[in-house]
């Protein structure tokens, strides 16, 4: 039987990977890992490739050798499984409130991610929120504010658990937008805190040091995107 292998995506770009990833490694599991380069245009050669042995062609997909497991969700509660629980809390309570958080995000969070990509948070230069977005975070980071306290810290319900890293990429999306938390001190402090997780900190070191991937619509101002931030010199 193969070693279990993870495929995942592009570092800057696949935040379903990078989630999965996390609750893995967190957990103890023994791996390997593909990278898929999900940059256009190879993305759908390489998408199609995957498609061969999980359906929805689409990464992360955990091989185990015996069981393909084709979302990130599962794979997720798979590390926890395979490490005794130890990735969501004891208490049935508090672990139905992590696996609301965990499907809030999963269900794609109010659309704020759509808005901001993942990939534009390794640009050089960052655009401000709008009104509309800082309000969505704000009822986010209320949500965050109201678990550190009820669950007295460091991470969303104590320990790191699946929720922290189901989260983590919305994390880096909104610390590098500059998101304003200054009325959630706590959510704040746990932000910093998530960020260095040695794991998280492993991602994004790798991430940041890959080309960047320009969407022509990020900025308000239409045009090329790549062009407007990193102004070509004249030869
Ligand atoms: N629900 C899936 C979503 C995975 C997903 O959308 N992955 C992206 C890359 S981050 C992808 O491979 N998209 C290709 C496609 O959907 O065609 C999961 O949680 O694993």
């Amino acid at each position: 039987m193969n070693r279990p292998t993870l495929y995942t995506g592009t570092r800057n770009a696949s935040s379903w990977a990078m989630r999965a990833w996390l609750a893995l490694k967190a957990s103890g599991y023994d791996f390997e890992e593909e990278t898929v380069d999900i940059r256009r245009p190879q993305r759908f050669r390489n998408l199609a490739r995957i498609g061969r042995f999980s359906p929805p062609a689409a990464v992360p997909v955990l091989d185990t050798g015996r069981t393909v497991i084709y979302d990130s969700n599962a794979i997720m509660e798979f590390a926890n499984d395979v490490c005794d629980g130890r990735l969501l809390p004891h208490d049935i309570e508090a672990r139905a409130a992590a696996r609301a958080l965990v499907a809030w995000q999963h269900a794609g969070l109010s659309s704020l991610c759509h808005r901001i990509s993942f990939e534009s948070a390794f640009y050089p230069i960052r655009r401000p929120l709008t009104a509309t977005e800082q309000g969505e975070c704000g009822r986010l980071f209320h949500c965050y504010e109201t678990a550190l306290h009820r669950y007295g810290g460091p991470y969303l319900f104590g320990d790191p658990s699946l929720a922290d890293f189901m989260h983590a990429p919305t994390v880096v999306r909104l610390a590098r937008h500059a998101a304003d938390t200054s009325a959630w001190p706590t959510t704040a402090d746990w932000m910093r805190r998530l960020l260095i997780h040695p794991l998280v900190a492993e991602w994004l070191e790798q991430a940041d040091r890959l080309p960047h991937i320009w969407y022509d619509d990020y900025l308000p101002v239409p045009g090329d995107c790549a062009a407007l931030l990193e102004p070509q010199a004249t030869p």
